[in-house]
């Protein structure tokens, strides 16, 4: 009972010490309070006499002083707003084009420098982020690319909408020695990818790749741009008529009245020829490196 008594009366001790620091505390705010208003109707009553600003701001220490509180906030203010702003350059290339043109043996080739022949149809995006192989030997700071590369299979296409907003430039892949038999399939999907609205609004680049030029049955640069464009320009009558009955958010491509061609294109759809299986690859490379600044 005593020992109750005795932590009963320490509780009553503390409840004072506390409520003696409340009132210290209270008081002390009251103090300053009031001096914050003193000072502050002196500087005004200052500021009031002084006629000239410049004069007014050297003769009113207080005045200084919020001026360089207000601008060290402005600073911060405006530095957070900057960085909120300046939002990363992507790095990120997407790879599409239809099942066998030879995105996945490309795929390995920019990243180990080897085909890993045998490859099978993906029935999933193969993605990373690496250094390209023929810049590892490179010296100093190179920006590694997140490389993307999306199946032709049509019902794994959807996954492209998830990449390529994002994306610093696509790489569509045509296979050059089976290219007429695939041309419509090819223009179409092109096609889609070209009047997607980030593609258009963010003019995100796209590089044609003519690749398994390592033969010699295989079609020239010039033939599939001149046939790709041919059925690009018949897909785009027969699309628009489509649309006209269900406005969606397609947009239309090139010149109307003129023959399609790829140089009508509000971002810059260029052509390159390449082999993945052999590894000649540079134009591929420059084209990454163009968008993704090392
Ligand atoms: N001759 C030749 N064959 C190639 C070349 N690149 C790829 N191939 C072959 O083309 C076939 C398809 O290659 P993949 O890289 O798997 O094709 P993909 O575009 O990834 O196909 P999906 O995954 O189905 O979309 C494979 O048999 C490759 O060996 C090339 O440059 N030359
Ligand atoms: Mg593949």
């Amino acid at each position: 009972m005593d020992e109750w008594k005795a932590k009963l009366s320490d509780v009553e001790q503390w409840k004072a010490k506390l409520s003696d620091v409340f009132e210290q505390g209270k008081s002390l705010l009251q103090e300053s309070l009031v001096q914050t208003q003193e000072s502050l109707i002196q500087a005004k009553k200052k500021f009031d006499e002084t006629p000239d600003i410049k004069q007014k701001i050297k003769e009113t220490p207080e005045l200084q002083l919020y001026i360089a509180a207000a601008v060290v906030v402005l600073t911060i203010f405006l530095s957070l707003l900057l960085r909120l702003f300046k939002r990363k350059k992507p790095n990120t290339i997407v790879l599409a084009g239809l099942t066998g043109s030879g995105k996945t043996v490309l795929f390995y080739q920019l990243r180990d420098g080897s085909s890993h022949q045998g490859t099978v149809t993906s029935m999933d995006p193969n993605e990373g982020t690496f250094v390209l192989h023929s810049e590892v030997i490179k010296k100093g700071k190179i920006k590694p690319v997140h490389l993307v590369d999306v199946p032709g299979h049509s019902r794994l296409r959807p996954k492209l909408d998830e990449f390529v907003p994002q994306a610093a430039g696509v790489v569509f892949v045509v296979d050059s020695l089976e290219f007429l038999p695939n041309c419509r399939a090819a223009a179409e999907y092109l096609y889609d990818i070209l009047t997607k609205a980030s593609v258009v609004k963010k003019r995100i680049p796209v590089l044609i790749v003519c690749n398994k030029t390592e033969k010699v049955t295989a079609h020239s640069k010039d033939f599939i741009r001149k046939q790709l464009e041919k059925e690009i320009d018949k897909l785009r009558t027969s699309r628009t008529v489509i649309s006209d009955a269900d406005i969606s958010s397609e947009f239309t491509l090139g010149e109307s009245g003129q023959p399609f061609a790829f140089s009508q294109c509000h971002n810059k759809v260029t052509l390159a020829e390449a082999s993945g299986l052999t590894g000649d690859i540079s134009q591929v490379e420059e084209f990454i490196r163009e968008h993704v600044k090392p």
